[in-house]
């Protein structure tokens, strides 16, 4: 059980709620989160609920207040369950993960955050350089990938438009010694449309706010948003966000973590030409298509590297090996069209790529020689895309709801099964008991019953965004770009159209196939979990709107969580420690006892009091089935303390 605030906050812990029932969950969340008390546990899981306000409660003072503490022994707190995973980690030398969950704009972003923040402020307390060299630069990746990764939505302001795992690798002293991300999937269909509401990519509107003139001029850019097609429908919107600021903080973070000056130059060319590609048109004479604005080709030739003519050649043909022959096939206006907004998603994609790899290639551990160190473990963060539900719902929320779906899949396993292994570990018998599995239903509009609710798909550019066809010409263009940084990014442009022959997996079987891989990742590892709430929809601090948060409870399966915690044994604890918390409630224990293990102690302890049927002894631990025992033990140990003050006061005044 957490340690115990005033009960004017509520319930730390929803294990201890009389009933388990919907109404008393709610209530108890509700309270909290009108106290400021945004988490609480369900045994080892963290439920937070987004206060859509500055909290100070992520200072230096709360870290220390957590570093190297029992998980119970504080309030909840993210701090609580990242310095479980740690402590796991390090104690036991076992790889861990912090899964972090709840639909679009609950948190989860910034709860990947504030957990890395205090793993970093815990470590490496002598001060190495170059962990701290590894701190700072994982710390500033962040940033980096939320401008290229992150966007404004109808549901969050900084949503993450692409999924994130980061294995952070640790020496045998428990020092950061590298790092690894794994991205999954970027909705790349924002670079050239955003629904009425929404912007593209924060990178685009930080370039255009926050480049010097000069550099804009260099690019061929002007400072007004609304110049350019690709992000006009987001340009009249207010951010909450500072574009201009925040430029200088990517770029400062950017030269930090080893992007060389060519490097960067080259994200800001590719950024140009994208927002260019955008403002190029296609005219139609007889059946030929022709570019309108020539002047634009030019401008997205010099940004590439690459010739005027090439470029043109590229956006209006397609080059295709009929038999042996090798012709070159005119593009009609439609495909033009489809060819110049393909080219734009790849070229942005493969920069995203290409910058998580840079990172990796920087903050990857290097040097470490396990026969001499030890092993290296891993605590591996996920922030993944929440689930969402649009208007208009297309194959990138298929995905990210299917992606939502794998893992709460996941949830339900490992709860379980962490349950169970921790019984059988301690000795203690099990019960099998059944979680509710949700499984998905398709009827034959593509509505689907998801775990978090039904969401129709709109059919309508499905299976083109499926197939993600971008023509072969626009690779080997980019190859033979005479920009290095460029030229690296598309190393399959090297191949010619005869030896271009496998028909390549579909984006979904891609998707799936790396959720696959990223499931079995996280089951090999100890699980922590993270389950976030979005409180309203109006990102007020004030509204918990009850129906929204009921909705969010159910679907995680909260209930059953606690239900499945109390099913088992509510609260378990080491012997050592329950004695010493609880010693002084039986003359056989206090101040010490003289049986012959911490587990007789007990033992006797719990049948002093009369707690025997409502407890069981597992190798290392006290297992206690119902709160209400552990509520008495607390009372009876807060009477003891009361008289042990009481008696030496009078020692001390000498009046016994
Ligand atoms: P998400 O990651 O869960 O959504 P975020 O972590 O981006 O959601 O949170 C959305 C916004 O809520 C943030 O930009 C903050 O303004 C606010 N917020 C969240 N957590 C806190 C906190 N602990 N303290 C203060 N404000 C907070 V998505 O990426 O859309 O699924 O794809
Ligand atoms: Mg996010």
């Amino acid at each position: 059980m957490a340690e115990q605030e005033s009960l004017e906050f509520g319930k730390a812990d929803f294990v201890l709620m009389d009933t388990v029932s919907m109404p008393e969950f709610m209530a108890n969340l509700r309270l909290r989160f009108e106290k400021g008390r945004i988490y609480t546990f369900i045994g080892e899981v963290v439920v937070s609920v987004n206060p859509y306000k500055l909290l100070n409660i992520y200072g230096r003072d709360t870290i220390e207040q957590y570093k190297g503490r029992e998980l119970y022994e504080r309030p909840p707190h993210l701090f609580a369950i990242a310095d479980a995973a740690y402590k796991a980690m390090k104690r036991r030398s076992k790889d861990t993960c912090i899964v972090i969950s709840g639909e679009s704009g609950a948190g989860k972003t910034e709860a990947s955050k504030y957990i890395m923040q205090y793993i970093a402020a815990i470590t490496n307390p002598s001060q190495r350089a170059e962990v701290e060299r590894v701190k700072n630069m994982l710390l500033k990746s962040n940033c980096v990938l939320e401008a290229f990764g992150n966007a404004k939505t109808n549901r969050n302001d900084n949503s993450s438009r692409f999924g994130k795992y980061m294995d952070i690798n640790f020496d045998f002293k428990g020092d950061p010694i590298g790092g690894h991300i794994n991205n999954y999937l970027l909705e790349k269909s924002r670079v050239i449309v955003q629904q009425p509401g929404e912007r593209s990519f924060h990178s685009f509107y930080q370039l255009l706010q926050g480049g010097s003139e000069q550099m804009l001029r260099s690019l061929h850019l002007q400072k007004s948003l609304s110049s350019y097609n690709y992000i006009h429908v987001g340009a009249q919107l207010k951010s909450s966000i500072n574009d201009a600021a925040e430029f200088r903080v990517v770029a400062d973070a950017m030269k930090v973590i080893g992007f060389k000056p060519e490097e960067i130059q080259t994200v800001y060319k590719i950024l140009a030409a994208i927002l260019h590609l955008g403002n190029l048109k296609f005219v139609v004479d007889g059946d030929t298509p022709l570019i309108e604005n020539g002047k634009v080709v030019s401008i997205i030739a010099e940004l590439l590297s690459t010739k005027t003519d090439m470029v043109e050649k590229a956006l209006l043909y397609r080059t295709v090996a009929t038999g042996r022959d090798i012709i070159d096939k005119q593009h009609t206006e439609q495909e033009a069209s489809y060819g110049r907004d393909a080219f734009a998603k790849a070229i942005y994609e493969r920069l995203f790529c290409w910058i998580v790899t840079r990172i990796n290639d920087i903050i990857e551990v290097k040097n470490y020689d396990t026969t001499i160190h030890g092993k290296n473990t891993v605590i591996g963060v996920l922030d993944i895309y929440g689930f969402e539900i649009f208007d208009n719902n297309s194959f990138e929320q298929f995905c990210i709801n299917y992606c939502n779906e794998k893992l709460q899949q996941l949830f339900i396993q490992l709860v379980l099964k962490q349950e169970q292994e921790e019984y059988q570990r301690e000795g203690i018998p099990w019960k099998h008991l059944c979680a509710s599995d949700k499984i998905l239903e398709f009827d034959r509009d593509f509505r689907i019953r998801h775990y978090a609710g039904d969401v129709v798909y709109s059919v309508i550019g499905f299976i083109d965004k499926n197939k993600d066809t971008l023509f072969q010409d626009f690779k080997r263009l980019m190859y033979n770009s005479s920009n290095p940084v460029l030229k690296n990014m598309w190393p399959e442009g090297k191949l010619s159209i005869t030896e271009v022959t496998k028909r390549p997996l579909t984006a979904a079987t891609l998707f799936k196939n790396s959720m696959i891989a990223l499931v079995d990742n996280l089951a090999s590892k100890e699980p922590y979990y993270v389950r976030c709430i979005k409180p309203n929809d109006k990102k007020s601090p004030q509204i918990f709107d009850d129906e929204r948060c009921r909705h969010q409870v159910e679907y995680l399966g909260l209930l059953e969580n606690v239900r499945v915690r109390r099913a088992g044994f509510a609260f378990r604890q080491t012997y050592e420690k329950f004695l010493h918390r609880y010693k002084m409630i039986s003359e056989f224990t206090w101040p010490n006892h003289d049986l012959p293990s911490d587990k007789e102690a007990v033992k006797k302890l719990i049948e002093r009091c009369g707690f025997q049927d409502d407890v069981a002894y597992g190798k290392t631990k006290i297992f206690i089935r119902t709160p209400r025992t552990l509520f008495t033990l607390e009372e009876l140990r807060a009477q003891m303390l009361i008289r042990i003050v009481l008696f030496l006061q009078k020692v001390w005044r000498g009046t016994l």
